[in-house]
């Protein structure tokens, strides 16, 4: 089997979560991935197809979905199996504080002769913290890595020096941190494809498929993603992907876009090899009207296949839907109001009034939409108990409005486990009602240790405390659990599994709270706390539909063999 120069690892958020018992609660409910977040970064991809196409091999290994499928996947051994030129963790997501700096301890003890290369926008954030462990060697800065890692890659390779490696923070042989300037941000995207031929043709180079899958029924559920930017024109307070974080720690002053005519061809690339839902990340409307017209007409000219999934930033018209079901026959849109109440959503960033949301949702719906999803939030600036529990009510009452269609989906989960570094409410929590309790990077590593989500939390607001957020979190989704019966969005049967799981989670969390109060930090044993998939949702309500992976196998090796 051929050695790559590089090998990408993608880690579980908590290393130890085998052995380790902790109640993970909500926190990653509304996305595909487990609480060990062990969907790697999409920029992998584009980062091994840019390395690949010059000519240096890379290899993506998602060691977090490893441990998770296969039990006795020992790590260790797998590791010290790889000889490449250099390894590249994510940090990416700052969730994974814990289990990144702890895989890379573990391959600087293996090879203590392979540098190991850190990057992502929390690697990028807490960028002079992160060089200080022993374990890092190198940190890539910003929202864009390829251009960056590819000179890196080079310069390990021969031997020479890092000096002028833009993006790059470095030690010297004397251990002192050097940091490059943060240059490499490209204004455009049109020379960074997404090659989703990659993965698949890495799968057969390796000999490995479950280490390239992103998340762990991704089987079942092939989904992906294409990206219409890197930036954002948004400003919600509490995201570290807003234009204020991208310019604050990227150095990004303007978003940077790729061309509607390449994105159509990547969804066209996906839809060679696969049926499921492509994800088109960042509103299509961001970069003006004429933008998302020429998208439209080169998906149309294209052909699209399969289900394809629209995010807004911003409510629309039955004039926008309209131009949508012409270019793309099944097509499902998502948004995140955040709240019902209009100050806290005002409060929060976003300017939108609830009777625009509704005629959106109907425009949709008349326009054949086949899905909407609406995504709602708590821990947010102004919003306390009252309010939250009227958000669901609001919600029960959208159910009624549209419930004879099914097809109108609302969840509501909590800003958890991390407020986004980089994000404003980050920098200024006091100025929006915010008290945080982890500043450091290493603040988050300890916090991830903690045996309930409830701890690990890093904030509370001057409306909700830490255990108002969980409690508060527990009765909103109880009371949704029910209104989603009664529209039947789930099955009765389903909705009596959330009911356990959630009454079983805040029963474990007041014991754990009675044990601290009265004995002090106690680890979790027997069966408390086992990982589970979602805690208070069913995940399969999630699910656009799609063709499984093992049905596209055909097309894929016809592809394959065309190639
Ligand atoms: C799409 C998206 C998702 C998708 C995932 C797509 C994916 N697989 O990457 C979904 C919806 C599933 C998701 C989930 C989550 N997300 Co998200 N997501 C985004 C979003 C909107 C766009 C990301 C994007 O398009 N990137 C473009 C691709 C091409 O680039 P990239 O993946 O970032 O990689 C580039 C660089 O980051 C860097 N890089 C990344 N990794 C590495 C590794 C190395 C070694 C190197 C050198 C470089 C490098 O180089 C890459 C190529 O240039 C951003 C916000 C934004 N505007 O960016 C939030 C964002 C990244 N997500 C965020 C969060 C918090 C999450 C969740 C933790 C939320 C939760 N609790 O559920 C989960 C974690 C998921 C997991 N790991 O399982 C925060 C991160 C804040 C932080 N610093 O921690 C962001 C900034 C904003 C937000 N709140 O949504 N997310």
């Amino acid at each position: 089997m051929s050695m790559p120069d590089l090998v990408l690892l993608h880690a579980p958020s908590n290393y130890d979560f085998r052995e380790r018992r902790i109640i993970y609660g909500p926190i990653s409910d509304v996305i595909p991935s487990s609480p060990i977040f062990e969907m790697y970064p999409i920029g992998f991809i584009s980062i091994a197809g840019y390395l690949e196409k010059n000519g240096v091999p890379t290899r993506i290994v998602n060691i977090a979905n490893r441990m998770l499928s296969e039990p006795r996947f020992d790590v260790e051994k797998f590791l010290s199996g790889l000889n490449p030129k250099a390894f590249g963790v994510d940090l990416h997501w700052l969730p994974h504080a814990q289990g990144s700096l702890e895989l890379a301890r573990i391959v600087k003890n293996l090879h203590p002769s392979i540098p190991i290369i850190f990057g992502g926008l929390s690697a990028t954030f807490f960028y002079e913290e992160l060089i200080g462990y022993p374990q890092v060697d190198f940190v890539i800065r910003g929202d864009s890595a390829e251009g960056p890692i590819l000179k890196l890659m080079r310069a390990i390779k021969g031997g020479a020096g890092v000096e002028d490696v833009p993006n790059l923070s470095w030690k010297g042989k004397d251990g002192v941190a050097h940091h490059n300037d943060l240059s490499w941000v490209p204004s455009g995207l049109d020379d960074i494809p997404l090659d989703y031929g990659y993965p698949v043709r890495s799968v057969i180079k390796y000999r490995s498929l479950s280490g390239v899958l992103p998340f762990s029924n991704w089987m079942d559920y092939p989904l992906t993603a294409v990206f219409t930017c890197r930036g954002c024109t948004m400003n919600c307070r509490t995201c570290g992907g807003s234009s204020y974080a991208f310019r604050r720690m990227c150095n990004r002053g303007a978003v940077a876009y790729r061309s509607p005519a390449l994105i159509a061809d990547d969804i066209y690339s996906i839809q060679r090899y696969l049926r499921g839902p492509v994800f088109i990340i960042g509103d299509i409307r961001q970069s003006g009207e004429e933008y998302a017209d020429s998208l439209l007409r080169a998906i149309r000219r294209k052909g699209a296949k399969g289900p394809i999934v629209l995010e807004l930033f911003a409510p629309a018209g039955a004039n926008f839907f309209k131009r949508v079901r012409d270019a793309i026959p099944h097509y499902n849109v998502q948004i995140s109001p955040e709240s019902h109440d209009e100050e806290v959503r005002y409060a929060f960033g976003k300017r939108w009034r609830n009777v625009d949301i509704e005629e959106t949702i109907k425009a949709a719906l008349e326009n054949d939409c086949q899905r909407f999803d609406l995504f709602y939030m708590i821990g947010l600036p102004k919003q306390g108990y009252r309010s939250v529990m009227d958000t669901v009510d609001y919600l029960g009452r959208l159910h009624k409005e549209f419930d004879h269609q099914a097809r109108v989906h609302p969840h509501i989960s909590p800003l958890a486990p991390f407020i986004d570094p980089g994000s404003q409410v980050f920098d200024r929590p006091e100025e929006f009602g915010y008290r945080l309790f982890c500043h450091t990077l290493e603040q988050h590593r300890q916090a991830l240790l903690a045996p309930a989500w409830t701890r690990t939390l890093s904030y509370e607001t001057e409306w909700l405390s830490r255990s108002e957020i969980a409690d508060v979190t527990y009765e909103a989704a109880l009371a949704l659990n029910e209104s989603k019966k009664m529209a039947g969005l789930i099955s009765s049967g389903e909705a009596q599994e959330v009911e356990t799981r959630i009454k079983r989670d805040r029963n474990l969390i007041n014991q754990l709270d009675r044990h601290i109060g009265e004995y002090g930090e106690a680890p979790l044993g027997g069966e408390e706390g086992a990982l589970c998939l979602a805690a208070t949702i069913s995940k399969r309500e999630l699910e656009w539909p799609a063709r499984s992976f093992l049905r596209s196998v055909p097309r894929i090796l016809w592809n394959l063999c065309r190639n």
